[in-house]
């Protein structure tokens, strides 16, 4: 397998080279892509210099800030020009464990179209989030699973690895959506294609350093989104049931 690991990053200066040196140890075979934002923060500097160090790592450097879905899209157009057969999307704020990486790619390996670093399947945990943070998360969750008829207990969670012919069929560049909204539709499309979905446990562990870009605007596209293709779904008759 030819893994390619996209790392959007926008002011992650103080965790992008402990992430790209735990993901070099974890994946050495892995290529990794980090798409940035023009962090002012340096980030692509120090990401920069750490392929020097490292190899096997390119950086993409966008002008401004454009979303996680947009640089994911980015990045994933990047890696089919590139013949990689494996994407792997994780955050670089060290809350997607790069240890991780190999129980994924396995499990892409034995057969599966998408693997989830899911939280919400038995030995899957958010040690640090208060209860009602983990609440809301797993009822936003469920809301998603029901009103699209998902067999997927994280279906927002953003560390997973796709076969890349999976991911080719998506016509990403027809969706918009950027946070966790594009997360789900993402979902919604491998299973709508007949994808072999896994959910692999992890523990997503809370930043440490840097802050979170997550905004009130990314939830409220998200579960727009999801209420507008469940809509749709039932207009259209095309509602799958959950099993
Ligand atoms: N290239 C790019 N990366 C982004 C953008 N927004 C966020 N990111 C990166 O996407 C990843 C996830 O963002 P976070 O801010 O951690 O958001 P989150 O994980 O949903 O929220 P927290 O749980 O609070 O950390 C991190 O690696 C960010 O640096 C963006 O507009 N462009
Ligand atoms: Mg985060």
């Amino acid at each position: 397998m030819r893994p390619l690991v996209v790392l959007p990053t926008y002011q992650e200066a103080e965790n992008i080279e402990a992430v790209l040196r735990r993901i070099r140890a974890a994946v050495p075979h892995a290529h990794v892509l980090v798409v940035d934002d023009g962090s002012p923060d340096g980030t692509a500097e120090l990401a920069t210099k750490l392929a020097d160090d490292l190899g096997g790592i390119d950086v993409l450097e966008r002008p401004g800030k454009d979303g996680l879905g947009s640089a994911y899209r980015t990045g994933f157009e990047w890696g089919f020009a590139r013949d990689f057969d494996v994407l792997v999307e994780m955050d670089a704020d060290l809350s997607h464990e790069p240890e991780a990486l190999p129980g994924l790619l396995q499990v892409v390996d034995a057969g599966a179209d998408l693997v989830i670093g899911s939280r919400y399947v038995p030995g899957g945990s958010t040690p640090h989030w208060p209860p009602v943070r983990r609440f809301l998360s797993v009822w936003a969750n469920r809301y998603a699973a029901a009103v699209l008829g998902l067999a997927v207990n994280d279906a927002t969670a953003g560390f997973r690895a796709y076969r890349a012919d999976v991911l080719r069929r998506i016509d990403l560049q027809h969706s918009r959506a950027d946070g966790y909204g594009f997360q789900v539709e993402l979902v919604y499309r491998v299973v709508r294609l007949g994808g072999r979905i896994v959910e692999v446990p992890i523990t997503f562990v809370d930043r440490v350093e840097g802050s979170s870009k997550m905004s009130l605007r990314i939830v409220v596209e998200a579960l727009g989104l999801v209420t507008l293709w469940g809509a749709r779904d039932l207009l259209t008759g095309r509602r799958r049931r959950r099993p």
